[in-house]
């Protein structure tokens, strides 16, 4: 077996990691060391840049058909604090960011037992005719695979009638564990692995570009987490479809897992760095700032994150739900270059796409 020092040397100059590898890194490598070689990785992609974009969420609602453990947002069908916004609701809501220079809307909810693909497509149409230079980043794997299975259609049927009202990139979210018996324990319900890899597969074959995420913190292990990155990386090698990897650390606060608790802000570290190392092939990683909270957002970059997400304007409920720090999340784009400049890096405004906006 090798030690973490060769294994490390053998990183830097290119070589790609091993499983078994990528264990005695996570495990033995110092953090300072883990960091040093997720940036030089993070430099030869985006030399000194950081992304950010100006985006919004909608959530158009909270009630969903399966129960996850670790969700706190779902709510029952009917209850004080569950919502279930109409198009016309959303599209006032979408109304208000005209002219606000914003580039993508990001629309994920609850996989809500009425709505049907037409709905889905009725949504993104709107959208489009309010705001038709902004990009619709739309619904998880989980809620496509659902509606799409729903309507009778196969999945690249069902993502060709979503590309045609206007989809243009697909988020990350749904993927949680890939390991299928941990999946088993903490979201028993919900669309398997070959699902979410059916539909990002898929889409990747139609051209669309989707993003990745992994939840992790709660009862997986060093190893899932490192198997998760592998089925990652080997779909990446086939399609080259993603654009971002976004670890999603458990936030524990009402849900049926809190019991857990949370992991500490160093493992947060490790494993966006140990992310970077893995996925050499996956260009953006992405500090998602409204789970991190803006502190842990700021160290990531110094663990090979290049990307911060956006501005939000108070937007999404999910982490607000499960506890982050940030209850009304909101960044200004002089709060990221601050951020992004304390780090010892250069805010770069991209677009869904990462296409650079002067
Ligand atoms: O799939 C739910 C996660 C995801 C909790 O693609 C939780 O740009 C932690 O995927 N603690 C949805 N995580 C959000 C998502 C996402 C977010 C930002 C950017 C992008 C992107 C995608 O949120 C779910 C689940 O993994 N999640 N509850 C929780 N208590």
């Amino acid at each position: 077996m090798r030690t973490w020092e060769e294994i490390a040397a053998r990183t830097a100059s290119g070589e790609r990691l091993s499983a078994e590898d990528a264990l005695t890194l996570w495990r033995e490598a110092p953090l300072w060391r883990l960091g040093e070689l997720a940036v030089q990785k993070k430099r030869a992609i985006s030399a000194d840049k950081v992304f950010y974009n100006k985006n919004f969420h909608l959530e158009p609602t909270n009630v969903c058909l399966f129960n996850c453990k670790f969700c706190s947002f779902r709510r029952p069908r009917g209850s004080a604090d569950a919502w279930e916004w109409s198009v016309e609701q959303m599209e006032q809501i979408v109304r208000s960011y005209k002219d606000k220079g914003v580039t993508e809307v990001h629309i994920v909810g609850g996989v809500h037992p009425d709505h049907s693909l037409d709905y889905y497509c009725k949504l993104i149409r709107r959208v489009k005719a309010i705001l038709p230079r902004v990009a619709v980043k739309a619904y998880t794997a989980i809620e496509l695979s659902y509606m799409i299975r729903k309507a009778g259609l196969t999945i690249r049927e069902g993502l060709e009638r979503l590309i045609e009202a206007g989809m243009e990139a697909i988020p990350g979210g749904g993927a949680e564990i890939f390991d299928e018996h941990i999946r088993q324990q903490i979201c028993p319900e919900k669309g398997s692995t070959a699902e979410w890899f059916e539909v990002h597969h898929t889409a990747h074959e139609l051209g669309l570009k989707t993003n990745a995420t992994m939840l992790y913190g709660h009862i997986e292990s060093v190893e899932h987490r490192i198997d998760h990155l592998m089925r990652l990386r080997e779909e990446q090698d086939a399609t080259g479809g993603f654009n971002a990897f976004i670890p999603l650390k458990y936030r524990n606060l009402n849900n049926s897992m809190s019991e857990i608790g949370e992991v500490p802000i160093i493992d947060d570290l490790r494993t966006l760095a140990m992310s970077r190392l893995i996925l050499d092939n996956v260009p953006h990683i992405k500090a998602y700032w409204v789970m991190y909270g803006k502190q842990t957002t700021e160290m990531a970059l110094k663990f090979g994150a290049d990307d911060i997400d956006g501005t939000i304007d108070d937007s999404t409920k999910i982490y607000s739900m499960a506890g982050a720090e940030e209850q009304r999340p909101t960044m200004s784009v002089g709060d990221m270059q601050q951020m992004t400049q304390r780090a010892g890096f250069r805010a770069v405004e991209r677009d869904t796409h990462y296409n650079e906006i002067k």
